[in-house]
């Protein structure tokens, strides 16, 4: 999954608006995205919430743009409104941060047949990393993903995605333990995606805590073939075309 951020303040990869992003686009489909996840709201630690014009106006051009494309699009965003308009523009994926912890967000997935991606996030984003806790994170975030799983499944959401949510509400500390209890995660019944690509977190990991985000793609190309190899069905990344060559390579010497 190639990350499309359509936001002024996009760590990376966006502040350059949809004609820029729609070219964005084309070149991750290009490099061997499968899906595309466009974003209108920044999702950031101490991200203000934006409304939902400025949300539509910022992703519906892109998406409208890929009409025709190969591209499976998923809409990241937490607002019913933006992704049920989203998908009237052809998005094919709900990819929702607050895991369907809206009532409407959830019985517009249903109705509409459109599968969801559903992310743990503790708190919001504007407050979530002053002081996240847990008495037990891989009891929380799992139980919180499979309750959810359950409760979109019988609502008539026809297929979900599973996101532990790496830097969402998490200390570096929560992301470790989650990421080394990926096996169980996999082993529910729902698919995966792992989300950590050019995160903070993995500055101070990989010996580089200063450096410029797009400094951290072999960092985050290390932590989501790790992903990969437990279990995880989909990486959420900016840089694609490494990480293609890297899980292509990875699966070579696993079909031995
Ligand atoms: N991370 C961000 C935004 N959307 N969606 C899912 N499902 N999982 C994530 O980990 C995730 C997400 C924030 O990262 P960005 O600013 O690089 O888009």
């Amino acid at each position: 999954m190639g990350i499309v951020n359509v936001t002024p303040d996009s760590f990376s990869d966006g502040g350059r608006g949809p004609e820029a992003a729609l070219m964005h686009a084309r070149q991750l489909l290009a490099d061997g995205a499968l899906i595309l996840d466009i974003g209108g709201e920044s999702t950031r630690p101490g991200a203000e919430a934006v409304d939902v014009d400025t949300e539509l106006g910022r992703v519906l051009p892109v998406i409208r743009g890929l009409a025709g494309s190969p591209a499976l699009i998923s809409i990241d965003t937490m607002k019913p409104e933006v992704a049920r308009a989203a998908l009237d523009a052809g998005a094919h994926l709900v990819n929702d941060v607050s895991g369907l912890r809206d009532p409407q967000m959830l019985s517009m997935c249903a109705e509409r047949g459109a599968p969801a991606c559903i992310m743990h996030m503790q708190g919001e984003p504007r407050t979530m990393q002053l002081a996240p806790h847990y008495g037990d994170v891989m009891g929380e975030v799992f139980g919180f993903l499979a309750a959810q799983a359950g409760r979109a499944l019988s609502a008539g959401v026809p297929g979900v995605l599973l996101d532990p949510g790496i830097g969402f509400g998490k200390t570096p500390d929560h992301n470790l333990a989650l990421l080394r209890a990926l096996p169980e995660l996999s082993a529910l019944p729902w698919p995966v995606l792992v989300g950590a690509s050019r995160k903070k977190f993995l500055g101070a990991l990989s010996g580089n805590p200063q450096g410029p985000a797009d400094s951290r793609d072999a960092a985050s190309l290390a932590l989501h073939l790790h992903a990969a190899r437990c279990g995880a069905a989909l990486v959420r990344v900016h840089d694609v075309r490494s990480h293609v060559q890297g899980l292509r390579v990875q699966a070579a010497l696993e079909s031995a």
